[in-house]
């Protein structure tokens, strides 16, 4: 099984890193600019020089707030990193603009309103933090805010342009900033019988509105992925989002961004990840199985059961686009699911 072979590279460091993006880091200086200005966003979304010429409009405060990394000023010289080319959004696709991304959001924790998580977010105190890392590992750790954000974490950090897939078909394409999760696995080196990798987020019964009022649901949130999945270069450690640190929208102070899968498999704002030999269960997998497949890769032939998941819409664009497998990045994943039933 895939699985087992994984785990054997995976103890002898043999998991496939790009070679071509480790050679173009090592010369690499300058930060791509890849955000659009705020003239451009605003003119974008129609607002122009209008409200460019009143600073102290309403539309200025609302984008400040919209934007605002939940760390603040901390940390703040981090970001930007430069850019891993490796990953590619496609002809057909830009990155969305960023006041759409960021007030267009899933986070149950606050509500189900996407339009509305920014705003009951945004004051949500992150600081202090810590991860606890523990399970199947040789060298459990609790990490807080200062550990994440220097040393060769911090040298790690790379913006990697992503398509994003949520499995109510709308999509994105985002500019994130962080490692891949196989770095933090490295420091706590997983043991040989581990096999799954359990992450599990913040729990707040009263801060959180999404968790006071919506009882029924099973929280804290919580998530998993295979081991072989979980160290693939694609599994980001996410930390930021156009060139700063995560708004809480996003999933502030951390995130897990899979891409080739629907996004429920991204959990955010993690306070535990634990490395276990049992498949582990998964928040939407376990109340309703119907909906939500465990893997829930990203697949055009498998419709939901209440639509199809043929097409998706841009979220940015209005887009309609014909889903991919893996949503685009079968050729660097396909291959973990060979034999598997899925
Ligand atoms: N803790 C937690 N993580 C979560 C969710 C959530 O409700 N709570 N929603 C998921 C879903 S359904 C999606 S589509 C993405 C949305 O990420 P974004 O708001 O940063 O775009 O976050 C995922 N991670
Ligand atoms: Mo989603």
């Amino acid at each position: 099984m895939a699985t087992c072979r994984l785990q054997v590279e995976y103890a002898m460091g043999l998991v496939h890193i790009p070679k071509a993006w480790n050679e173009r880091r090592a010369g690499r200086t300058t930060p791509e600019g890849i955000y659009l200005q705020r003239r451009e966003v605003l003119k974008a979304l129609g607002l122009g020089t209008l409200a460019l010429g009143s600073p102290q409009s309403l539309w200025a405060s609302r984008d400040d707030d919209l934007t605002r990394p939940a760390l603040g000023r901390r940390f703040a010289d981090r970001f930007p990193v430069p850019r891993n080319e490796i990953y590619e959004l496609g002809d057909d696709r830009t990155l969305t603009d960023e006041l759409t991304a960021s007030s267009h959001n899933n986070f149950y924790e606050f509500t189900v309103a996407k339009d509305k998580v920014w705003q009951l977010a945004r004051d949500y105190p992150v600081d202090p933090w810590t991860l606890r890392v523990h399970g199947l590992v040789h060298e459990p750790r609790t990490f807080g805010l200062d550990d994440l954000f220097r040393g060769s974490f911090r040298e790690a950090l790379e913006e990697r342009h992503y398509r994003f897939r949520c499995v109510e078909r709308w999509s994105m394409q985002v500019p994130w900033t962080g490692f891949p999760l196989r770095k933090l696995l490295d420091v706590v080196k997983p043991m040989s019988k581990a096999r799954w990798i359990r992450f599990i987020s913040f729990e707040d019964r009263q801060g959180l509105p999404g968790q006071r009022k919506q009882t029924w649901y099973e929280w804290p949130y919580y998530e998993a992925l295979r081991i072989d999945e979980a160290v693939h270069d694609l599994t980001l450690f996410t930390v930021g989002i156009y060139g700063h640190g995560l708004p809480m929208q996003h999933g502030a102070p951390w995130r897990i961004v899979a891409p080739w899968k629907y996004g429920f498999k991204s959990p955010k704002s993690l306070v535990e990840i634990e490395v276990v030999e049992g498949r582990p269960g998964t928040f939407w997998n376990d109340s309703e199985p119907e909906e939500y497949g465990f893997f829930s890769n990203v697949d055009p032939g498998q419709p939901h059961p209440r639509w199809t998941q043929r097409f998706e819409t841009d979220i940015g664009s209005g887009a309609t686009r014909e889903t991919q497998p893996y949503n685009g990045y079968g050729d660097l994943v396909a291959h973990l699911y060979d034999g598997d039933e899925i």
